[in-house]
């Protein structure tokens, strides 16, 4: 896209936590880090199951064992889940409120923290300011009224205040439940605003644990970057006025885009390791839409959804069949703080097996390659996969005519990295690279930059959100909330009989209690309609629920042209979200979770 010069970057993540990159640019940004996991005494995680998503918090290598480890050292969890997760089964204290309403707990929380006086007063007189903002516009949310908007013990407030508090290290984190929920925005940049008061970052000489192995070498500095513009970066949409920010263009508005005639129609799709007609929310916008692509090319390792789709479908090598490295996941911190590796672990393997034999076959990079040499366009190779904030991106110009080798492409995306690559290469039982004690270091003199909490922009949106619920819907009395589930993996696993054995869908998961008065059983099929659209699904007990739920996993089912066979295929809850109605400023994510549904029966299950 650089070489073409194309400025229209659609970015998966704005169906993801596109909430992280707005209240960053409305925060500001700590150039010291964030303790990780390990070392903390205190988490808490808003609208996250790393215990099955081994994402977010709690580090991936392994959760359960680092949780243990540290619930034997005293360590106390906060989880903020409308389900009793298996994460929030061993929490200290699980808050289960209604879906969607994180904002009043956050600020509920900070508004006790505050009360308390469990704020780091020196950090804040350093690094930060606007508290008295903050403080204004938290202040009507007491425990009482947060009770009331979230329907929990008012209590649970204060005793997270105490608990978050009066720790001596810990975080807190958001992921996908917090940002699917309709309030992506204001509830990302609460939770920056309850690190930043009570201090929860490293400071001059601390140590930094994991620097990063394979990631371009930085600077740690206690030290902030000051709020920048959330977005203004050029590129305008045609639909929606929604324009190029910090966190991308909308995913959500792409299918629209295909599907508006005129100048700047989107007429050529290339997905590379992504399956759109699964995962896009609108599941028929996005059939009408690439259906109506001029040209739809697939790299894909397998028939799916969206290969159905496709003009070409070009096979990729597998991670196995090329070299590899740990690169993209140690590179996830520069995304947010409950990401990446919390050691500096590294590994490189080469290529471990041969694809079979008469394959044809390209690694993903060698798609691209081949495509600007046919189109005589200049690549050059950025190294890593997420910018590093304050550190500039080492670039590689890529030589045109004599093809490097994919052992090239390796040295090129890890250039100027904290640990060559070649000492990976070399020392492969070497896993963790210890070798120097990296320290932050104290603030350039003279700067005088600060995080900030008083971002306007975001605080417009509790305003909004106190205003009353503006996602509720008449006669929609439930709630679908999106999850994950331990044996898929977004649209992959359903193909493989042991993991797909249990359930051979994506059930509906509903409270015993909701099932009984609904006069549902398990494995019945039922109708599950929101506002935009119907789909049926298997519903199932799940006692962890809240009542008034409905709770599905996404990227099931097949195309809507497809056989509807909802017990062999599952179904596609994505077909139930709008992408016009209810979308957040910005990133243009719908509503993805605490969607208003209805349920009524369909038919009775054979059992
Ligand atoms: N097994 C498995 N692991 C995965 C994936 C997978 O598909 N399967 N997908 C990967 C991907 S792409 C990602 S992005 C990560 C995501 O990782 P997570 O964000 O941890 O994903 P979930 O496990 O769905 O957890 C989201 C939680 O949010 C809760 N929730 C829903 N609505 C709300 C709300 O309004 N407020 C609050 N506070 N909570 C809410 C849900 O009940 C759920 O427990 O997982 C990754 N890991
Ligand atoms: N309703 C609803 N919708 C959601 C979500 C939700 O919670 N609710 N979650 C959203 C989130 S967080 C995400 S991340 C998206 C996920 O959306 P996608 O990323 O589009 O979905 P995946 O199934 O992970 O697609 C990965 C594809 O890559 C292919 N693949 C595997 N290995 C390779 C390889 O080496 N090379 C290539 N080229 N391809 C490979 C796989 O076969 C698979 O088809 O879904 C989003 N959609
Ligand atoms: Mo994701």
């Amino acid at each position: 896209m650089d070489a073409l010069g194309l400025k229209m970057r659609f970015a998966s993540g704005t169906i993801d936590q596109p909430g992280k990159q707005t209240a960053d640019a409305a925060h500001g940004y700590w150039l010291g880090g964030s303790f990780p996991f390990d070392e903390c005494d205190t988490w808490m995680l808003v609208g996250s199951n790393p215990l099955v998503a081994n994402s977010g918090g709690i580090p991936h290598a392994n959760p359960g064992r680092r949780l243990k480890r540290a619930l034997s050292r005293g360590f106390q969890l906060i989880v903020i889940d409308p389900r009793r997760t298996e994460t929030a089964r061993r929490a200290a204290l699980h808050i289960q409120p209604k879906p969607g309403t994180d904002p009043a707990i956050l600020a509920g929380i900070i508004r006790e923290v505050i009360r308390q006086n469990l704020c780091d007063t020196p950090f804040i007189a350093q690094q930060v300011e606007g508290l008295d903002v903050l403080k204004a516009e938290v202040e009507p949310f007491t425990p009482q009224a947060v009770a009331i908007i979230a329907d929990i013990p008012a209590r649970q407030i204060i005793d997270a205040a105490g608990i978050f508090g009066s720790a001596q290290k810990g975080s807190c984190t958001a992921s996908t439940g917090a940002n699917m929920s309709g309030w992506s925005n204001i509830t990302e940049y609460l939770v920056l605003c309850l690190n930043s008061i009570c201090g929860r970052y490293r400071k001059a000489g601390d140590i930094v644990t994991n620097p990063g192995v394979l990631t371009t070498r930085r600077d740690y500095k206690a030290q902030a970057i000051p709020p920048y513009p959330i977005d203004g970066y050029g590129s305008k949409l045609r639909v929606r006025d929604f324009s190029m920010a910090v966190c991308g263009l909308p995913t959500s508005a792409l299918a629209d885009e295909m599907l508006l005639e005129g100048e700047g129609q989107v007429k050529a799709l290339i997905t590379i390791g992504g399956n759109p007609m699964m995962a896009w929310p609108d599941q028929q916008k996005t059939y009408d839409g690439l259906k109506s692509l001029e040209l739809n090319v697939c790299v894909e390792p397998r028939q799916t959804a969206t290969t159905a789709l496709a003009d070409y479908v070009l096979a990729p090598k597998l991670p196995l069949e090329t070299p590899g490295t740990t690169l993209s996941t140690e590179n996830l911190s520069a995304v947010s703080p409950a990401l990446g590796h919390s050691q500096p672990y590294g590994q490189y393997v080469p290529a471990t097996v041969e694809p079979p034999a008469g394959s044809d076959l390209l690694e993903d990079w060698e798609f691209f390659y081949g495509l600007a040499q046919h189109m005589n366009l200049q690549l050059n190779a950025k190294a890593g996969v997420f910018p590093i904030m304050g550190t500039d991106t080492p670039q590689t110009t890529m030589d045109m005519e004599n093809k490097p080798s994919s052992e090239d492409v390796l040295d090129m995306v890890t250039k100027d990295s904290w640990v060559p690559l070649e000492a990976l290469r070399r020392y492969p039982q070497k896993v963790l690279f210890v070798d120097e004690t990296v320290t932050v270091k104290p603030a350039d003199p003279g700067t005088h930059a600060r995080l900030s909490l008083s971002s306007d922009i975001m605080f417009e949106e509790l305003r909004e959100f106190a205003r009353g619920d503006k996602y509720a819907r008449d006669g929609f009395d439930f709630r679908l909330i999106s999850r994950r589930m331990p044996n898929h993996f977004n649209s992959m696993g359903p193909e493989i009989e042991p993991l797909y054995a249990r359930y051979g869908t994506n059930p509906a998961f509903m409270h015993p209690d909701d099932l009984t008065d609904a006069g549902f059983s398990k494995g019945d099929v039922i109708s599950v309609q929101s506002e935009h659209a119907t789909i049926k699904a298997v519903v199932w007990p799940d006692k962890y629920l809240r009542r008034g739920l409905v709770s599905m996993c996404h990227c099931w089912g097949e195309n809507p042209d497809g056989t509807s066979q909802v017990t062999a295929v599952g179904t596609n809850s994505g077909r139930l979200i709008s992408v016009e109605v209810d979308y957040a400023r910005f990133s243009g994510i719908p509503l993805m979770s605490a969607l208003p549904v209805k349920v009524s029966a369909i038919e009775a299950s054979n059992d």
